[in-house]
């Protein structure tokens, strides 16, 4: 098996080389080199006079055929990207919106409100009256309320956009034309003036996608608030991560993709079925463990152990001991059925709109959601026992992790310091400087960079400069699998003020050790959860979000819905970090834009750096800066 230790995760690619079996970095390879025209956004193909490309150093064509110059194509394929993750992202809320709304007409077969007491906080939010309503009632209209952000037609900003930012931000964006009044028709808009003849402006269309990337915000508040009050807000639960969670003696059901309504309801079925799992010979019953932003979604709120980030999704069927692959929507690569073939393991299919040629499709509904679950979990264990234990091969690798840090979760944890203002004592640290500031670390893996490492090399950096993380998707999981989401990690990684923060935090919340010097908040979508903690930190001291020493920071960016995230970040007045140049090399104006001309209109900008202790060295300047803008 080549070199490889302690059955480490390269075993596996290891075994798919002896297996002739191509992952997703055999596939790069293949690629290599890539489309130079495609790297700098400088190829389109909106019409079919084309496509047309420009020549980036000069020689050849400057204007498509239709006339259109290298900026204003480098613009309308970023748009796009930003309306394509807007429209992921919001639908994803659209569908928990719409089941919440079922729940509140009492037509729910599958579903229930769990957390009504954050039902009723979001009423209260959202301004609907509660006096005199139940649950049912109260569900229906939040539900109403929150769909009507996807289909307004006054022109007044989205409700959950207004309610969840600081009034001067708001303000500004107002004042921009970009405090969109409907999700849908703004990536709508995106696509019709990105129409062969309609906007060359570049900064009309970079202004444009900016408005559809707050719409991309204003899904994710909806998908994060209605999905806790469905499925619960989460509390911190101790876990683990990596693929050493899959269990040799168990029927392994890996959950993939994003939206919880399905997961949940797997997750549900399977303890009536743990019987039937060991009566077919596995003796540890029935092993449920998480990918990517589901995996996130059931790690927070059920604990589950959570297998592996994007990159090395393949690799969970690559260890012969995974019955079966549920996946819902978004981010699952369409190889694991090729790959499965090659093994016992079922790939199972949703949603309509996520179908793999050669998955098998059981799609989850309101009225069949239960029944179909079972039917999965019932075909997984039939799967078990057509196992071959010579294919077998589970790294041993698993990292513990204390994840769960909801807003809610951390503001009740510091209300045990300080009942009345319980933000107080983290001011009071990041004021002092025991806390420098805080990272959010967000997005994906990238084939382009050796996976987690950029991650984990910057996190190191920062901690050690006292600095807080938080994490969500890929980054979460990330340093959920190199064991930096533990106590160890405090003692071993966080600087001596931010480990003494952490140390009183973890003594507060009844530990007998630290808090982990990095803060798991979820899934992507739960980005929301990140600002509106800023946000409340900003409130609380009458300051906008840009002056609060917070940066983001993708550093292994990847997906379309990431840099929609990356957009309203900035657009919200956070400087963004990314390791990777997105594709608008081939525009030094859209470039140029990007990184700094979008400082003096939003207050927030992109840093682009691919090394990693260059970009913690970078975000540790920005941080400073805004210390001394403050201050303090
Ligand atoms: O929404 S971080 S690779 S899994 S896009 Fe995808 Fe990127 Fe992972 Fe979650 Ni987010
Ligand atoms: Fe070429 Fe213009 Fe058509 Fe694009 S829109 S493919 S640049 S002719």
């Amino acid at each position: 098996m080549g070199n490889c230790h302690n059955l480490s995760n390269q075993c596996l690619i290891n075994k798919a080389e002896d297996e002739n079996i191509d992952l997703v970095w055999h596939r790069y390879e293949k690629m290599l080199p890539l489309c130079g025209f495609g790297e700098k956004g400088i190829c389109c193909r909106i019409c079919m006079k084309g496509p047309c490309r420009i020549d980036p150093f000069g020689n050849g064509p400057q204007e498509g055929i239709c006339g259109a110059n290298a900026d204003t194509i480098v613009a309308r394929n970023l748009v796009r990207m930003i309306a394509a993750g807007t429209a992921a992202h919001s639908s994803h809320g659209k569908e928990i919106a719409k089941t919440l709304m079922q729940v509140g007409k009492k037509t729910s077969k599958s579903y229930a409100i769990k957390d009504s007491e954050k039902l009723r906080a979001i009423a209260k939010k959202m301004n609907i009256s509660i006096e005199g309503k139940d649950i049912y009632q109260i569900a229906e209209q939040v539900a109403y309320e929150s769909l009507k952000d996807y289909s307004r037609i006054e022109e007044e900003p989205c409700t959950w956009l207004s309610n969840s930012i600081t009034p001067p931000r708001l303000e500004k964006l107002e004042g921009l034309g970009v405090a969109l009044n409907n999700i849908e028709s703004s990536v709508a808009d995106i696509m019709s003036r990105t129409h062969l003849g309609t906007d060359a402006d570049p900064i009309n269309l970079l202004l444009a996608g900016m408005r559809c990337a707050i719409g991309d915000y204003t899904g994710m508040q909806i998908s994060t608030n209605l999905s806790d009050v469905l499925f619960g807000t989460p509390e911190p639960v101790i876990s683990e991560a990596n693929l050493g969670v899959i269990k040799k003696d168990a029927v392994n059901i890996a959950v993939h993709g994003h939206n919880p309504l399905l997961s949940e309801i797997i997750v549900d079925v399977v303890d009536e079925m743990q019987q039937e799992a060991r009566a077919a010979g596995a003796t540890a019953g029935i092993n449920i463990v998480g990918v990517c932003c589901t995996g996130n979604e059931v790690l927070l709120r059920r604990g589950i152990p959570m297998a592996s980030n994007y990159l090395s999704q393949e690799l969970t069927i690559l260890t012969g001991a995974l019955e079966a692959m549920v996946v819902d929507v978004q981010c699952i690569m369409p190889s694991l059925a090729k790959i499965a073939s090659c093994y016992h393991t079922k790939l199972f299919t949703t949603m309509p709109e996520a179908k793999i040629p050669g998955a098998d499709h059981f799609e989850l509904h309101d009225e069949n959601a239960v029944e179909n679950a079972r039917k999965i979990v019932k075909q997984s264990i039939e799967a078990y026992k057509r196992r071959d234990p010579n294919k077998i091969l589970i790294p041993e690798e698993k990292s513990q992790i204390i994840a769960g840090f909801s807003t809610e979760s951390i503001t009740n944890l510091l209300s045990k310091i300080d009942s009345e203002k319980p933000l107080r004592p983290l001011i009071d640290n990041i004021v002092n400087g025991n806390i420098r500031g805080v990272v959010l670390f967000a997005g994906c893996n990238n084939v382009k960079i050796t996976q987690d490492y950029n991650f984990v090399h910057m996190a190191k950096k920062l901690l050690e400069n006292n600095i807080l993380i938080l994490a969500t998707g890929c980054g979460a999981g990330a340093f959920a699998k190199n064991s930096l989401m533990n106590s160890e990690a405090t003692n071993k990684y966080a600087g001596e003020s931010l480990k003494a923060v952490l140390t009183m935090l973890g003594k507060e919340a009844g530990l007998d050790a630290p808090l982990p010097p990095i803060f798991h908040m979820g899934s992507c979508v739960d980005n929301s959860r990140a600002v509106d903690l800023a946000v409340n930190l900003a409130n609380e001291l009458n300051i906008d979000l840009y002056q609060l020493p917070v940066v983001a920071s993708a550093p292994e960016v990847m997906s379309e819905k990431a840099i929609a995230i990356g957009t309203w970040a900035a657009g919200l007045g956070m400087p963004v970090h990314i390791g990777l140049m997105p594709p608008v090399g081939g525009s030094p104006l859209v470039a140029e834009v990007l990184t700094s001309g979008l400082k003096d209109i939003v207050d927030g900008y992109f840093i682009v750096e691919k090394d990693p202790l260059e970009a913690a060295s970078k975000i540790i300047h920005v941080i400073e800066e805004k210390r001394a803008a403050l201050n303090v």
